[in-house]
């Protein structure tokens, strides 16, 4: 067997996402044999030096730091995984490319644009290697429905709908700030639901039916003072709790977008449908393995919706995995980030989409919708042509 190129890993952050990247790396060997590079799980850093040492026990890393910078500095990382919250994403990022390391990031990439163009310049200054983990691109049904719309099969598009509905703020005593709630404060995370959820939905979006050139959106804050983990008060909200926007695509379809924390019942439902001249197609995230297709061209006895178990070997992905019939999760999508990172390099010729660059799209639509929220109207985004 030819001897693999090993990327020796440096991950900060044990949290969720750093549980659902090193799943990522662990899995990639046994499913993707054919790459030629693999994962070395060097180190992984967090503040608690106790917590840390079992997450790296837990997932297999060969050694712990607490401070990140130190991991920057080792020269035995090639990459460093960013999975801390957003208000730290810019310093590590810039520190590590001017470290020379490649780097995959959490999403959203920044809390602002201002502080996205700030990684984007730092990166491409150094030339590094860089990638975004918006990982419900690599759902296969969710990859399927970009290559159905990038076939034609739609035909004009006229809508894009999403929405990204939970319901775990709706407490008053959930608390802003600190571990496990920064997402609740705004100093830590930037937006709420707009950088966290509508995130996704727009990366996704721009994906499959190019940019989105301009939007008006209205944000709400239900519930207007939380007590903050970290200063023990009870002080301001400064997120969106919830935000509605709709905007026009360069492709000239209309998009209609909806997130909230208070949709009692849902506990991360993120669905798009696109409907077209000819056909539409809808995605539940609810029900990941399946897409559904309308196509008009069928004949009228037969016509409807049809499920798609998107499971077979020449759909997506799914030669990586089991047999027909039989499903995957949410995990697989980490899984096939680090596979086609891998593959990007061992190519050499297209980086793994959204890099840093391409996450700055995501960025100006978010920061437009934030903009239009606060003043009550039409914002330009700035976004145009062609979204990798
Ligand atoms: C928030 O609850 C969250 O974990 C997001 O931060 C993730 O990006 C999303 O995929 C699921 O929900």
């Amino acid at each position: 067997m030819a001897t693999k190129k090993e990327i020796r890993i440096g991950l900060i952050g044990t949290g969720f996402m750093g549980r659902t990247h090193s799943n990522g790396y662990n899995r990639v060997p046994n499913f993707f044999p054919d790459l030629e590079y693999t994962p070395v799980l060097k180190a992984v850093c967090s503040r608690n030096a106790e917590k840390v040492k079992a997450f790296a026990d837990q997932w297999g890393y060969e050694s712990i730091e607490t401070d990140w910078k130190v991991l920057i500095a080792r020269d035995d990382i090639d990459a460093v995984d960013i999975c801390t919250p957003n208000d730290t994403h810019a310093e590590i990022a810039i520190a590590a490319a001017a470290a020379g390391k490649m780097i995959l990031c959490e999403k959203p990439l920044s809390r602002t644009l201002a502080e996205g163009q700030q990684m984007v310049d730092a990166v491409e200054k150094a030339g590094v290697n860089t990638t975004v983990w918006y990982n419900y691109r690599r759902i296969p049904a969710v990859t399927l429905a970009k290559q159905i719309v990038d076939s034609g099969k739609l035909g004009k598009i006229f809508h894009y709908r999403a929405n990204f509905l939970q319901d775990w703020t709706i407490s008053a005593d959930v608390p802003q700030g600190g571990t496990g709630t920064w997402r609740m404060d705004v100093e830590a995370a930037g937006s709420g639901v707009t950088g966290d959820l509508l995130a996704h939905c727009i990366d996704t979006a721009m994906w499959i039916n190019g940019a989105i050139v301009d939007v008006s959106a209205v944000t709400e804050t239900f519930v207007k003072e939380r007590m903050h983990q970290l200063t023990g008060k009870v002080e301001p909200v400064g997120i969106d709790d919830a935000c509605i926007f709709h905007c026009h695509f360069e492709n000239g379809s209309l998009g209609l977008f909806e997130s909230t924390r208070y949709a009692r019942g849902h506990k991360a439902l993120y669905t798009f449908e696109i409907n077209g001249e000819n056909a539409s197609i809808r995605w539940d995230l609810h029900d990941l393995n399946r897409l559904e297709y309308f196509d008009y061209a069928d004949e009228s006895i037969v016509r409807g919706w049809r499920s798609i178990h998107v499971t077979d070997g020449d759909q997506p992905y799914m030669d990586k995995w089991w047999v027909p019939g039989l499903g995957i999760g949410y995990e697989h999508s980490f899984i096939h980030q680090v596979a086609d990172f891998f593959k990007s390099l061992e190519m050499g010729e297209k980086p793994c989409a959204p890099t840093f660059k391409d996450a700055l799209e995501t960025q100006k639509v978010c920061e437009a919708v934030l903009d239009s929220a606060a003043s009550r109207s039409w914002k330009d985004t700035g976004v145009a042509g062609k979204i990798n």
